[in-house]
């Protein structure tokens, strides 16, 4: 198992919280998804997962919901 912290631009509010945990679930090495919401700063996404994702995976997913890793 592996966690990583990753820096998310964009979120606002809640909806957005959702709108990212649910992306990033869907990937299936994913178990777990916390957002440190920080509104319109740098908002911190933790990813637990069974294998290490690259970054470009988590980056994907970000931008399928809409943000950017900082
Ligand atoms: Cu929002």
């Amino acid at each position: 198992v592996s966690t990583t912290s990753y820096s998310v631009t964009g979120l606002t509010c809640g909806h957005c919280v959702t709108a990212v945990t649910g992306q990033l679930n869907a990937l299936p090495e994913v178990s777990g998804v916390h957002v440190d919401l920080v509104a319109g700063g740098v908002s911190t996404v933790t990813v637990t997962s069974a294998e290490p994702l690259t970054e470009q995976a988590v980056a994907a997913a970000l931008d399928e919901a809409g943000y950017q890793l900082a």
